[in-house]
């Protein structure tokens, strides 16, 4: 499904709130990133949403890649997730397609290196590290190898998570994809935030006090508490891929 710019003349669906954020695509200004020279990338969610304690407390941009670019280190002490949304791209020499996602620790050289045009989703987060845990390694994989299950017993609502469950990760990103009609069982409110991207189809998510209608190429920003639901509806399954901080104290 391809992405609509077309929206009534000086509108928007974007809209950012106190605790939460939808970013659709007829917004979107590309501009150059220190980590990615040579490609257009444009910055979707980051903590100069403004909302201070609550968030964002890290970072998802999309990277618009020519043949031939390649990655600098993320910042010092800083983990990346790289997820191909189109295109390709190798990661410390080892290829990975669409659908395909590298996890790079803090303070890691591993180069991304797009031998093709390519477009890229990437989570970035500073790394809290636990005494006595060393941080992981490098993870390449794919969708599709992930453990994947019904979400609290729904078989409509697959849930595959694409980082291992172990408490070194500070981040878990994981892929839903929800069959027309099926929705997040409850309206969820939690401590973790969320940095979301719609990877297919469409529905109407609850962000707060609010409902969006949301399609292919919309991100969204929840925070800590911010209560969410979402209904998938269409013809076609919808899918998101998002992040959530996981296993640290919240004190
Ligand atoms: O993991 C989660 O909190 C997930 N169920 N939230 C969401 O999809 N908005
Ligand atoms: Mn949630």
């Amino acid at each position: 499904m391809s992405v609509s710019r077309t929206v009534p003349f000086g509108e928007t669906r974007t809209h950012v709130a106190f605790d939460h954020a939808l970013v659709a695509a007829d917004s979107h200004v590309r501009s150059p990133l220190d980590g990615w020279p040579g490609s257009e990338c444009v910055v979707l969610i980051s903590p100069a949403m403004g909302a201070g304690p609550r968030g964002p407390r890290f970072c998802q941009y999309l990277v618009h890649a020519k043949p031939g670019a390649q990655s600098r280190p993320a910042a010092a002490g800083v983990q990346r997730l790289v997820f191909v949304l189109g295109g390709a791209l190798t990661v410390g020499g080892k290829p990975v397609s669409a659908d395909g996602f590298a996890w790079l620790p803090p303070d890691c050289d591993t180069v991304c290196r797009c031998e093709e045009e390519a477009t890229l989703l990437v989570i970035e987060k500073p790394y809290a590290a636990l005494d006595d845990v060393e941080a992981p390694e490098t993870i390449v994989g794919r969708v599709k190898d992930a453990p994947c299950e019904p979400f609290l017993g729904d078989p409509d609502a697959m849930l595959a998570t694409l980082l291992p469950v172990d408490q070194a990760f500070d981040m878990a990103v994981n892929v839903f994809t929800y069959q027309p009609g099926a929705t997040l069982p409850f309206v969820e409110t939690h401590v973790m935030e969320h940095g979301l991207y719609m990877a297919a189809g469409q529905g109407v998510y609850r962000l707060g006090e609010r409902w969006y209608p949301v399609r292919v190429g919309d991100a969204i920003w929840m925070a800590a508490y911010c209560p969410q639901w979402f209904v998938a509806m269409g013809k076609t399954p919808a899918r998101y891929i998002y992040y959530k901080d996981v296993n640290r104290d919240p004190l």
